[in-house]
C-alpha cells in the first residue's frame, strides 16, 4: 500500500509494478527506523557487510559484480525521437526501440524481490529550483545510497505536492550481465531507466542520470546550466567569500579540490575555503546578474584510492561514519583500506573481489574506483552556505583535464566566447571511473562528453547564449595540475597547493593583479603564484616550465580539436571563429 497520495506517482509505480511483477512494494520514507532496517535486511542477504561500529559507526561495506566497476559510457544511450537531438557523442535509440529493448528485458525482472519506490529531491527543500525524481529499484544499496546522496522519501514528496512533474527512473540489477546491460535517457518522457548494473554513475539515477543528462535537457529549454562541477568557497582574511565553480572529468581532482585545505602560508594570513558541492552544480542567473550555484546533491560519491591525511583530510574524515564503501579492501579488524590511504599496506586483508589479499598478491586491494558514499553535511570545510535556496555567486568557472603536455598550469580566456571555446576543447587523458581504456587523451568538453544530454554542439550554443545573458558572467580560466617532467613525475605538488593557482585565478577576476598575454590566453607572471613554503619543489625554473606554452604541441592539439569538431554537424559559428583566432594567434 502506497504510503503516499500523489496519484501520478501511484499510477505510474502500479504501471511499473506490472511490469517488472515484484513479489512485494516497499514505499521509502527516509527516516533512521527504515534505515536501520533495510540495514539489517541487507546484511543478513550479504548484500552488504557491517563494518565495525566501534571504529565506524554506521558504515556498511559493499562489493560490486567484477564486471560492475564503473560507469559504462557505451551502454549509456540518449533516447530522443530525432537523432540528430542526441548528437555526434551520445550514442542513441529511439525511445520506441529503447522502451521495447529494456521493457522485454524489465518484463518479471524483479520476481522473487522487492521494489523500493524511492522520492527523492535534488537540491534544498526550501528552493524553488530543486527538483523530485522517483527511483523504483530492486537493490537496497541503491536506497542506502540514495539516503545519502539525496534528501529521500517524504521531504520530496512533500515538495512534489499534487504534482507530476517528476523525473520517473526504473532500475533493475536484472541478472548483472553486461550483456543485457542499458543506461536509457529519455529526456522528452523525463524518465530513465537503467538496467543489469548495481554501480555507482549507472544506478543511483539522481546523480549523472538526472543532474546531468536529464538536467542538461531541462536547463537548455528553460535557461540555466547543469554542469559537472565542484562548487567551493574561499573566504579572505578580511571574512569576504568568494566561490568558484570547477568543470574536470571523473576522477580528475573536483572532490579533493572542493575540500582542499590551503596550505600554511595561506592559512596563517586567515584564508579560509568552504565546500559547497563536489560533483554536479546546478547554475542560474539571479537578480544581480550574476551566475549562482546550487549542489543538488546532498552526500559525496568519492574516489577512494589517493585519499589520504595528507592528500584530503576532509574526505578522510567525512567518511569517519554513517558512509558506504564500495570495491575498497576489507581489513580483518572490519575497517578498510585502499592504496595511497598513507597508511602501511595490511599484512592481510580481502580485496575488492572478496580474495584473501597480502602485500605480495601483486595486485591493488582497492579497485582503482573504488569509492565512498559519505554525507556532505558531515564534511569539516562543508560551507554554511550550501544549503542556500538561492545558491552561491560564481566569480570564476575552471576548466581542467589530465594532461601530461600540453596545457600549461592555469590560462585565463580573453572573454566568455573565448572560455565557452576553452572549455569545448578541454581534452584529458582517460581515468578508471569509465570502463575501457585508461590514460588516453579524448576530448572532453566541459567535462559533460558523458553526460550531455542532448546535442553537443547545440550545449555549446547554449553556453554562448547564457553569456549573452548574464550581466555580470564569472571569469573563464583552464588549470592543469598534471603536468609531467619526462620521467613521467607530476611536476606541480597538487592538492592544498592547488590554493596558489586559484587564488591568482580570484585576483583576476578582482583586477588585482596582472598578467602576460599568449596565444591561447592570459597567463600567470612568474612572481605572481605565490610559492612561500614550497620554494625547493616548485623553483622559478619549474614554475617558468609549469606555465610555458609549446608551439608544436599546441599546433597538434589545435589538429585534434579540428577532428573531433568534424564530427559535429550543429557546431556554432562562433566556435569555428574562435577556432580561427587562435590558429592565427599561434600563427598556424
Ligand atoms: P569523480 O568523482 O569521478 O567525478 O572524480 P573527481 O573529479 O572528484 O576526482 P578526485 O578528486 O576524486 O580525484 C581523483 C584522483 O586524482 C585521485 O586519485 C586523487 O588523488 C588525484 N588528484 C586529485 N587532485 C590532484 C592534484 O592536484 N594533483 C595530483 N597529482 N593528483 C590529484
Ligand atoms: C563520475 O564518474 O564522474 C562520478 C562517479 O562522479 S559516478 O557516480 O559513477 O558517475
Ligand atoms: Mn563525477
Amino acid at each position: 500500500m502506497s504510503i503516499y497520495t500523489n496519484k501520478a506517482v501511484n499510477d505510474w509505480v502500479a504501471d511499473m509494478a506490472r511490469l517488472t511483477k515484484p513479489d512485494d512494494i516497499v514505499w521509502i520514507d527516509g527516516s533512521g527506523e527504515e534505515k536501520d532496517r533495510l540495514t539489517r535486511e541487507a546484511a543478513a542477504f550479504g548484500e552488504i557487510l557491517m563494518l565495525d561500529q566501534d571504529k565506524l559507526p554506521g558504515c556498511v561495506y559493499h562489493r560490486t559484480a567484477e564486471n560492475d566497476v564503473a560507469r559504462v559510457e557505451h551502454l549509456t544511450f540518449i533516447c530522443t525521437s530525432k537523432e540528430e537531438d542526441a548528437g555526434p557523442t551520445n550514442n542513441w535509440m529511439s525511445p520506441d526501440e529503447a522502451y521495447a529493448k529494456l521493457g522485454a528485458l524489465f518484463d518479471g525482472s524483479m520476481k522473487g524481490r522487492t521494489m523500493y519506490v524511492i522520492p527523492y529531491l535534488m537540491g534544498p527543500a526550501a528552493s524553488e529550483f530543486s527538483k523530485v525524481g522517483i527511483e523504483l529499484t530492486d537493490s537496497i544499496y541503491v536506497v542506502l545510497n540514495m539516503r545519502i546522496m539525496t534528501r529521500m522519501g517524504q521531504i520530496a514528496m512533500d515538495y512534489l505536492g499534487d504534482s507530476d512533474d517528476f523525473v520517473k527512473g526504473l532500475h533493475s540489477r536484472l541478472d548483472l550481465n553486461p550483456e543485457r546491460r542499458y543506461i536509457c535517457h529519455f529526456p522528452e518522457d523525463n524518465t530513465i531507466w537503467s538496467i543489469g548494473s548495481g554501480y555507482g554513475g549507472n544506478v543511483l539515477l539522481g546523480k549523472k542520470c538526472f543532474s546531468l543528462r536529464i538536467g542538461s535537457y531541462l536547463a537548455r529549454t528553460q535557461g540555466w546550466l547543469a554542469e559537472h562541477m565542484l562548487i567551493l568557497g574561499v573566504e579572505s582574511p578580511d571574512g569576504v567569500v568568494e566561490y568558484l565553480a570547477a568543470a574536470f572529468p571523473s576522477a580528475c581532482g573536483k572532490t579533493n579540490l572542493a575540500m582542499m585545505i590551503p596550505p600554511e602560508y595561506a592559512r596563517e594570513k586567515g584564508y579560509k575555503v568552504w565546500t559547497v558541492g563536489d560533483d554536479i552544480a546546478w547554475m542560474r542567473i539571479g537578480e544581480d546578474g550574476r551566475l549562482w550555484a546550487v549542489n543538488p546533491e546532498y552526500g559525496f560519491f568519492g574516489v577512494a584510492p589517493g585519499t589520504s591525511m595528507q592528500s584530503n583530510p576532509n574526505a578522510l574524515l567525512t567518511t569517519k561514519k554513517n558512509s558506504i564503501f564500495t570495491n575498497v579492501a576489507l581489513l580483518d579488524d572490519g575497517t578498510v583500506w585502499w592504496e595511497g590511504m598513507g597508511t602501511d599496506p595490511p599484512q592481510h586483508c580481502k580485496d575488492w573481489k572478496g580474495n584473501d589479499w597480502t602485500p605480495q598478491s601483486g595486485e591493488k586491494a582497492a579497485h582503482p574506483n573504488s569509492r565512498f558514499t559519505a554525507p556532505a553535511a558531515q564534511c569539516p570545510s562543508i560551507s554554511p552556505k550550501w544549503e542556500d535556496p538561492k545558491g552561491v555567486p560564481i566569480s570564476a568557472i575552471l576548466f581542467g583535464g589530465r594532461r601530461a603536455k600540453v596545457a600549461p598550469l592555469i590560462y585565463q580566456s580573453f572573454d566568455w566566447n573565448h572560455g565557452v571555446f576553452v572549455g569545448a576543447t578541454m581534452g584529458s587523458e582517460t581515468t578508471a571511473a569509465a570502463t575501457g581504456q585508461v590514460g588516453v587523451v579524448r576530448r572532453d568538453p566541459m567535462a559533460m562528453l558523458p553526460f550531455c544530454g542532448y546535442n553537443m554542439g547545440d550545449y555549446f550554443a547554449h553556453w554562448l547564449e547564457m553569456g549573452a545573458k548574464i550581466p555580470n558572467p564569472p571569469k573563464i580560466f583552464n588549470v592543469n595540475w598534471f603536468r609531467t617532467d619526462d620521467d613521467g613525475r607530476f611536476i606541480w605538488p597538487g592538492y592544498g597547493e592547488n590554493f596558489r593557482v586559484i587564488k591568482w585565478a580570484l585576483d583576476r577576476c578582482r583586477d588585482a593583479v596582472d598578467a602576460d598575454e599568449t596565444p591561447i590566453g592570459y597567463i600567470p607572471r612568474l612572481e605572481d603564484i605565490e610559492t612561500t613554503g614550497i620554494e625547493s619543489e616548485v623553483t622559478p625554473a619549474t614554475l617558468k616550465e609549469l606555465l610555458s606554452i609549446d608551439k608544436d604541441s599546441w599546433a597538434a592539439e589545435v589538429e585534434s580539436q579540428t577532428g573531433f569538431f568534424a564530427k559535429f554537424d550543429r557546431l556554432p559559428t562562433e566556435i569555428e571563429s574562435q577556432q580561427t583566432a587562435l590558429k592565427h594567434r599561434l600563427g598556424l
